[in-house]
């Protein structure tokens, strides 16, 4: 019997997604959500802004596929019981319009392209120098699914690059910092930092005035992670100084970003609408098909977040 998998949201169009599983993993029968919609002995779920009560709806869920990476909406849902499985997304499209997008603002803020588009503008014919990418120290923080892909993506691309997680790990090129105790090791001196963490307790606010002063003068940051992450005063404060040369900025505390915030206007912010990357239905289709293979046949999920950890 194939796998049955309710899709309950209230932006996905269900044509779609009805169409990507029906080509991607035809073996799986997707069922869309409706308002007070009875889906009593289905154990799969996908979504990412679900419609009311859906997991009261839903007394057999064994697993809910969230439409995104980033799960802290979810591990704070206090309807979602504490023995269903939250898996985080993780596919190749969305893993590479992350490469895409942080690729795109690195080369931005190190080939200075703001002062070219300015000068543009201005009918004004420029020079400029800049380093050799080996030359330039780019750090990633945050080394899971998308951050380490990116950091080896930069890699790949001839920049000095360093990451930095909870636990150890090697990739091959990178400089690799661990824990919080080798922060400031990872920081020192850092010409672009990107950050790519999932918001937790000890993540929210990270991308402070303390973080800034150890980046070397200048520092270019790229926030690809939550709004929480980023002290926005500090910031506005730290662009002022001259400490951060320029900020490329997807995320933000209030989402959309209001008309009269700051950010918009300013002349070294980036803003991008959160759309760094988002989920291919196709491959995701694919990736849920294999994942729900796995647990059925007793394996495990991948990418399933831990309710400890926080992500
Ligand atoms: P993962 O859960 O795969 O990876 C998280 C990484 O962060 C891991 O390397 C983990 O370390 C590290 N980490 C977590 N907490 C800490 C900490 N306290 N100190 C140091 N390192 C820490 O997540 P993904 O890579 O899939 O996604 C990352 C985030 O990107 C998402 O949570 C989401 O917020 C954001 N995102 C943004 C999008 C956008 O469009 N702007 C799109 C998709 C995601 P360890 O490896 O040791 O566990
Ligand atoms: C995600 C996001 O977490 O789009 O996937 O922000």
């Amino acid at each position: 019997m194939s796998a049955r998998l309710v899709l309950s949201d209230t932006g996905a169009p269900f044509g779609t997604w009805e169409r990507a599983f029906r080509k991607a993993a035809p073996e799986i029968a997707l069922v869309h959500d409706q308002p007070s919609r009875d889906l009593s002995g289905i154990g799969y779920c996908m979504t990412w802004k679900p419609l009311p009560d859906v997991y009261a709806r839903m007394p057999d869920l064994k697993a809910l596929f969230v439409l995104g990476a980033g799960v802290e909406r979810f591990l704070a849902d206090p309807t979602i019981p504490p023995e269903v499985e939250i898996v985080k997304m993780a596919e190749p499209g969305l893993t590479q319009a992350m490469e895409h997008y942080v690729l795109w603002q690195v080369l931005e803020l190190h080939r200075d392209f703001r002062a070219l588009a300015t000068a543009q503008r201005q009918a004004r014919w420029i020079d400029q120098t800049y380093p050799a990418p080996w030359d330039r120290k780019v750090g990633v923080m945050g080394l899971g699914t998308l951050g380490e892909a990116v950091a080896r993506k930069l890699k790949s691309f001839g920049f000095a690059t360093r990451g930095w997680s909870r636990s150890t790990k090697t990739i091959d090129g990178v400089t690799v910092f661990a824990g919080s105790e080798k922060i400031a090791d990872f920081l020192d001196g850092l010409e672009i930092l990107v950050c790519l963490l999932p918001l937790t307790p000890e993540t929210r606010g990270i991308l402070n005035a303390d973080l800034f002063r150890r980046l070397a003068p200048g520092a270019g940051l790229i926030n690809v992670g939550r709004g929480a992450q980023l002290n926005e005063a500090d910031l506005l404060s730290a662009l002022d100084t001259g400490q951060i040369g320029g900020a490329s900025l997807d995320v933000f505390h209030t989402e959309p970003l209001p008309e009269t915030h700051p950010f918009w206007r300013h002349p070294r912010i980036l803003v991008t609408p959160h759309l760094a990357s988002d989920v291919d239905p196709e491959s995701a289709a694919r990736a849920i098909k294999q994942q729900i293979d796995r647990f059925e046949a007793g394996q495990g999920l991948e990418h399933a977040a831990d309710r400890s950890r926080g992500y």
